[in-house]
């Protein structure tokens, strides 16, 4: 893949600046799927005509960049910040995306809605998500690090249809969570009705 020149819409700096300060705060494991999320992002933008690159880019450098601090963290950000309270009662991977968006604004200097957005909603996804939520709930679900059953079928949905993909993919990591008896976060839910129950 040729790196995205970026023209600085979205970051300060440039992409490799951007690349490096996450290599300094992530483990490799993470920053490596990071990498693989901007790549399979990139070609599903690509595929699908989407022209501000520089966008996804920097949406899927940064998706999981809070995603390995403390709960102590989350928790006083939550309380500072006024976010909406019920946040307390989830966990590390509810946090590292809505509250996750607040230490990219914050930390980072990102004020794009749009990247911010996507950040929020790709674990949960969103009853209404726009295309840089979907390209980004996506890539980091069929990014080529992931191997689980049926990956590479859910990878042939999503190219040809993309929508179709994000409902694979609720389908079955709602089913996944129902039989690991977790907790499953209302918008989860939300999410699986409005893509798989038709609910819209
Ligand atoms: O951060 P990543 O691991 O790259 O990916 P992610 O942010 O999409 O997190 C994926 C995990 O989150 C996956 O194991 C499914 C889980 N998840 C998604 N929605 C819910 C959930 N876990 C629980 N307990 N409840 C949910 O509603
Ligand atoms: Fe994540
Ligand atoms: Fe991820």
């Amino acid at each position: 893949m040729k790196d995205i020149n970026y023209q600085k819409h979205y970051y300060a700096g440039t992409r490799d600046e951007l690349v490096t300060i996450l290599a300094d705060t992530l483990s490799e494991f993470r920053f490596q799927h990071i990498l693989r999320v901007e790549a399979k992002a990139l070609e599903l933008a690509d595929h699908f005509a989407i022209t501000d690159l520089e966008k996804v880019s920097v949406a899927a450098l940064v998706h999981d960049y809070a995603k390995e601090r403390s709960d102590d963290e989350f928790k006083t950000i939550i309380v500072r910040k006024h976010l909406d309270q019920d946040m307390l009662n989830w966990g590390n991977y509810v946090w590292h995306g809505f509250v996750g968006a607040e230490m990219i604004h914050d930390e980072l200097a990102i004020t794009d809605e749009d990247i911010l957005n996507a950040v929020r909603r790709h674990t949960t996804g969103a009853p209404y998500m726009t295309i840089y939520d979907k390209l980004i709930f996506m890539a980091d679900y069929i990014e080529d690090g992931r191997d689980f059953p049926g990956v590479d079928d859910c990878r042939a949905t999503t190219f040809a249809d993309l929508d179709a993909g994000v409902a694979w993919q609720l389908k079955h990591t709602l089913n996944y969570l129902l039989t690991k008896q977790t907790p499953i976060h209302p918008k989860t839910v939300l999410t699986y009705n409005a893509f798989v129950a038709n609910n819209k």
